[in-house]
């Protein structure tokens, strides 16, 4: 794509009368290069053709190999590796024979040594040959730069046995910011004692992130992969989301409404442990970023809806400690208009999508769930991304059968109906107050027990994620980027594997 606007540039460029004959150009363009080229085979000495070869085996080594090759090339890297090193000592060799004689000559004084005299002492010397012809008055022609052509090819060669060793070194910036602010000197300390602790999930991120670089971020939520444990509460409307989260962090959140009417006409993003209990100042950037995600969402939104985005969001700090961890997604209660309107459909879609939990929140009296609705968990699992609250529910008065039968327009139907993952959380009536508090206190716990399986499934995306791309990795650095992947898939975010934590101890070395 990006290379195509060139060759437009490039075409328009040209004579009209090439343009316009275009095909006959590149005809004899063509054969006048493979003339020239049989010409050069014919007239060169081996020694040349050999060099041309090896200029040409560099490039396709780096331009091609290393540049869209990358799985054919990690196959074979053996071979490779030590085809790159034999013509790498060649050339090194050659070279040093080559200025060891022009070195020798200049500290001479022949007659040759007066043709080199120019370059003693300049950096030149190091491309010169000695000359093997005179000129017309029988003197020694200047020597020829046939030295610079191993110059170049040493450095080609290093730079492609350098994209085989970097692959084993952790990209720097992923050390420098590890998450637990750890500096470099405190990574090097713990090269001498290395610790067994769990990698920082970070860490991990900066690698993943550094894997699929290149990739649309919005499809590999690259962004997603740290940062604080998000939990959405959906659900129809008026089934107590704002209630409940209220009831979490001990108190309304900042505009929080309660209502028997559909009171929360926003998707608000609540962020605890902040200094202050409000609406999200627009330069408090600490705060701010636990809820980036509600932005990104809305550039989806823009992009599937005519450049339409979601007006009503707001991000909220609050000061509740104990959910410091978290970030709380209100969202509206889910009504059938939403279904035709693209920006509300899509935000619902997109944010459950992207949050790490949802929790779908039933008034057990209320009780229907929309057909749209049910179709955003379908391909979720219960217990996994999402699981039910049966709020206002009275023992007795509930009616599950009907519930049950409603939570199947949810799943795929294979289910088993378990009430494993459900909560209940009793109508908060005055002879139920203390039942109540026992089941919100359930439910914090819960909440905070859900981090565990938020990062296992935020591992599994990740997996899931750089295995889908793992074929189309490109550009110079994909040998290093397709290794730290298999590295990732292989080990770091096996779930039943130990990580290896005594890898990123050198210095990032990984071995
Ligand atoms: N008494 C009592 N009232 C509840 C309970 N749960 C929710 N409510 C009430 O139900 C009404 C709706 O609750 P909300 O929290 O606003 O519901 P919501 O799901 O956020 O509603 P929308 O944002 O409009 O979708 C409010 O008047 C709450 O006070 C409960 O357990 N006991
Ligand atoms: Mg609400």
């Amino acid at each position: 794509m990006a290379i195509f606007p060139i060759t437009q540039l490039l075409k328009s460029l040209l004579p009209a009368p090439i343009q316009q004959n275009i095909d006959v150009a590149t005809f004899f363009a063509l054969l006048s290069y493979i003339l020239f080229l049989i010409n050069w085979l014919v007239t060169t000495d081996w020694i040349e053709k050999l060099h041309l070869f090896s200029g040409a085996l560099c490039a396709v080594g780096v331009f091609y190999l290393h540049y869209s090759e990358v799985a054919f090339l990690a196959a074979y890297e053996a071979p490779f590796v030590v085809l790159w090193l034999t013509l790498l000592y060649y050339h090194v060799s050659t070279w040093r024979n080559n200025y060891a004689r022009v070195k020798n000559e200049l500290d001479s004084s022949t007659a040759v040594a007066a043709s080199m005299r120019p370059f003693k002492g300049s950096i030149f010397r190091y491309f010169i040959v000695m000359p093997v012809t005179k000129n017309a008055s029988n003197q020694w022609n200047p020597p020829p730069f046939k030295n610079t052509v191993h110059v170049i090819l040493m450095a080609g060669y290093s730079f492609l046995l350098g994209l085989h060793v970097i692959p084993f070194f952790t990209p720097m910036h992923c050390l420098a910011d590890s998450g637990d602010g750890m500096s470099i000197l405190q990574h090097l300390s713990q090269m001498v004692m290395p610790s067994t602790s769990v990698q920082d999930p970070s860490f991990l991120c900066c690698r993943y992130n550094y894997a699929m670089t290149g990739f649309d971020l919005d499809l590999v939520q690259g962004n997603y992969c740290s940062g604080r444990v998000r939990v959405a509460f959906a659900g129809s409307w008026s089934t107590g989301k704002t209630y409940l989260i209220g009831g979490l962090l001990g108190h309304n959140y900042s505009t929080a409404q309660s209502a028997p009417a559909p009171t929360t006409d926003k998707f608000v993003c609540v962020t605890a442990g902040a200094p202050y209990h409000d609406p999200i100042r627009s330069d408090d950037y600490e705060q701010r970023r636990h809820c980036e995600i509600m932005e990104h969402v809305n550039d989806v939104v823009r992009a599937s809806c005519d450049g339409k985005a979601m007006s009503n969001v707001l991000d909220v700090a609050d000061e509740n400690t104990e959910f410091g961890d978290f970030v709380f997604f209100d969202m509206p209660g889910w009504q059938s208009e939403y279904a035709s309107d693209c920006t509300y459909r899509t935000y619902f879609q997109q944010l459950l999508d992207k949050v790490d939990f949802t929790y779908v929140v039933w008034d057990v009296s209320h009780g229907k769930i929309e057909e749209e609705f049910a179709s955003f968990f379908r391909n979720k699992a219960r217990g996994v991304h999402y699981e039910l609250i049966y709020n206002r529910y009275t023992s007795g008065s509930a009616d599950m059968s009907f519930l049950n039968q409603q939570y199947a327009k949810m799943s795929t139907g294979k289910e088993i109906m378990s009430e494993m993952y459900t909560t209940k959380v009793h109508e908060n009536t005055t002879e139920n107050l203390l039942i109540f508090e026992d089941d919100i206190l359930r439910l914090r716990s819960k909440i905070k027990s859900v981090n565990q399986t938020v990062h296992d499934n935020r591992k599994k995306m990740m997996k899931e994620n750089l295995i889908q791309h793992r074929d189309l990795i490109s550009g110079l650095t994909s040998l290093r980027r397709l290794k730290i992947l298999n590295r990732m898939v292989e080990e770091d975010l096996n779930l039943h594997v130990k990580p290896a934590t005594y890898r990123m101890r050198w210095l990032g070395l990984e071995l």
